[in-house]
């Protein structure tokens, strides 16, 4: 069983990695009325990716034999001022979640978890590879100015982006 303090954090986490997949499908609804499909897409498909990361936490909360405690889920911006405004937004709200993350394991280390440690550490190395992701797209977008032809490219680039293979452990999984 997780020690209540731990239990509690976890159960926020969920509501972080919720309120991720609720903002990034924002992003979708107004990538999509600028007719970017392919940024819309890419969004859609990191809303998923966000889902199963509350889903991870859940199952493990469960698994550990204590409580999962949904949380209100806050309600997220309409609009940003560019479509790199708003990949510049997913970027900081991803250093948010590593910044998250990090407390989140401290705490694990602090109450000597190590299972609960363990799990955070996925989601430690994931991050590395979820800020390199969008900054990738922002540098990009950066370098064309974020408007017109460089615009449609990445747009059509960003089309291709897979769905998320479905993690071990997850609900339905
Ligand atoms: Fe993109 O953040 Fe989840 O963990």
């Amino acid at each position: 069983m997780l020690s209540p303090k731990l239990q509690d954090a976890l159960n926020k986490q969920i509501n972080e990695e919720y309120y991720s997949s609720y903002l990034y499908t924002a992003m979708v609804a107004y990538m999509e009325d600028l007719n970017l499909d392919g940024c819309a897409h890419w969004m859609k498909m990191q809303a998923e990716e966000e889902h199963q990361h509350a889903l991870k936490i859940f199952d493990y909360v469960v698994e550990r034999g204590s409580r999962v405690e949904l949380l209100e889920i806050q309600a997220p911006p309409k609009d940003w001022d560019s479509p790199l405004a708003a990949f510049k937004a997913a970027l900081a709200h991803e250093q948010h979640m590593t910044a998250s993350i990090n407390a989140l394991a401290d705490l694990a280390q602090e109450e000597k978890d190590h299972a609960t440690n363990n799990l955070l550490q996925w989601y430690v190395t994931e991050q590395v590879e979820e800020e390199a992701n969008v900054d990738d797209i922002v540098k990009k977008m950066e370098m064309i100015g974020g408007t017109g032809h460089g615009l449609f490219m990445i747009d059509r680039e960003l089309k291709s982006r897979p769905a998320p293979t479905p993690l071990a452990g997850e609900a339905g999984a």
